[in-house]
């Protein structure tokens, strides 16, 4: 693997960088593989980076029906934090921020990662009630979070206005500061380049559309746009597309796919220090290294698969970041667009296998996964590795949809759906 480090950044500048190879190698699949990975996502890489760094498994497949992270990875806004409410969700959210803190490191790849602090803005009295339920529970799990006035609010982010006489006050907010942002393509590629250095191979173009099993019910290979591919263990990593894949191995999930979209302003000089969720006004906002506004808002009301969302959410949005802060109002917005997520009924994920052997999933994340990214990846690649899943994620299964143990995440996950 070509290793990035000052001095060979240095060496290629000496030769006007023409000397840099392609980072991952576009394989073609073979005929089997120990494991297949459905979804070239930055879940479903890790997930392949994993299986190969800590479990040995290195004959791996990543299937990807359009190009590695040009779902949802390449379409968030990259708010990563761990502020969620039940202790299952501590200890897996906090699981990824800790590896968040190493990734650059781990894969010789810079991604990005900025701890700027994620603030939550409370509107109302239900806001500041269920905020500080969140901060008291997120303490006892050692997860930082902190009540800011509305005037400290402000002088951790001065663009906001506090000015009481608006339609939606700022009563208070929610401060974690070990929160941020992070590249999101740079995932992708990152976690491509550092599992193809192991032997993984990722295979773009390759969209599975069945999948086999054999006479005991067990996974046997997947069909795709590529041929048949045999494999006894398969992931499924296709955000808001898994129901679909599930559904071609005889699965139900609790599972409804919704748009979500995003937009981004001109670029402008920093003037945006950190990160911003207003949950009850629907919009989130934070700056792009390139100084573009990055702006999110609701998803649809209606399940859809369009990677688009609706004209009228996206203008809810800018007139809550209007009001939020007003210094923006005459910013252009340059780009929007769309994602599929995959939402649960409780808002939390699922980490697990399926009752179809050799078949695992890995789903659920809806609004809110990318700030999983390395820790999802990471349990998926032991669940799959293991046939059981890690002890962290060994309650975000299917079955406790039936069986009513769900981890109610509805407030933390933040984003209106
Ligand atoms: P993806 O990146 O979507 O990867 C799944 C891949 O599966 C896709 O590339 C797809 O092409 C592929 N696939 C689908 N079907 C098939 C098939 N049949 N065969 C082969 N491949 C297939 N999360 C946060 O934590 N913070 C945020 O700020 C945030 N903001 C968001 C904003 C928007 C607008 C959107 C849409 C999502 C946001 N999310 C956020 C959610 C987050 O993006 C996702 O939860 C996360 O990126 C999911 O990663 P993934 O790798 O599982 O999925
Ligand atoms: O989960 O933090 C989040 C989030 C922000 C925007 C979309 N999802």
């Amino acid at each position: 693997m070509q290793r990035f480090s000052a001095l060979s950044l240095f060496r290629h500048g000496l030769g006007r960088h023409q000397g840099w190879k392609p980072q991952w190698r576009q394989a073609s699949p073979k005929p089997t593989y120990d494991a297949i990975i459905v979804g070239g996502g930055g879940h479903g890489l890790g997930a392949a980076y994993y299986l190969a760094k800590v479990h040995g498994i290195r004959n791996v497949a990543v299937l990807e029906k359009g190009w590695i992270g040009g779902g949802n990875t390449g379409r968030n806004t990259t708010i990563i934090r761990s502020n969620y409410l039940f202790d299952e969700s501590a200890r897996l959210y906090d699981h990824a921020v800790k590896m968040w803190e190493g990734l650059s490191k781990e894969l010789n790849y810079n991604v990005m990662f900025s701890q700027r602090g994620v603030m939550m803005l409370a509107h109302n009295v239900h806001d500041i009630q269920s905020f500080k339920r969140h901060i008291h529970a997120n303490r006892i799990n050692g997860v930082d979070n902190e009540w800011l006035t509305p005037e400290a609010a402000k002088a951790y982010c001065p663009p906001l206005n506090i000015d009481p006489k608006v339609r939606y006050p700022v009563l208070g907010a929610a401060l974690q500061r070990r929160g941020g942002t992070a590249r999101h393509d740079a995932v992708a590629w990152g976690y491509a380049r550092a599992a193809d250095a192991l032997g993984v191979d990722i295979i773009e173009n390759c969209e599975v559309t069945g999948i086999r099993r054999d006479a005991s019910g067990a996974v046997s290979g997947v069909e795709t746009t590529r041929g048949l591919i045999a494999s006894r263990r398969i992931g499924v990593s296709a955000a808001g597309h898994s129901s679909v894949i599930m559904d071609m191995a005889g699965v139900r999930l609790p599972l409804e796919s919704y748009p979500l979209q995003a937009l981004v302003s001109e670029p402008v000089k920093p003037v945006f220090p950190c990160v911003v969720m207003s949950n009850t006004i629907h919009a989130y906002m934070s700056q792009s290294d390139k100084g573009e506004l990055v702006i999110g808002a609701g998803t649809d009301v209606y399940t859809s698969y369009t990677q688009r969302g609706g004209l009228h959410i996206a203008t809810h949005t800018l007139e809550a970041i209007c009001e939020l802060f007003p210094q923006f109002r005459r910013m252009r917005m340059l780009r929007n667009w769309g994602g599929i997520v995959d939402v649960t009924p409780d808002r939390s994920p699922i980490i697990a296998k399926t009752p179809v052997p050799g078949l695992y999933i890995n789903c659920g994340w809806g609004t809110g996964g990318f700030k999983a990214t390395p820790g999802a990846a990471h349990l998926f690649a032991h669940t799959i590795a293991r046939d059981e899943p890690h002890p962290i994620n060994a309650s975000f299964t299917m079955e406790r949809f039936r069986d009513g143990f769900m981890i109610d995440e509805a407030a933390a996950a933040a984003v209106a759906h």
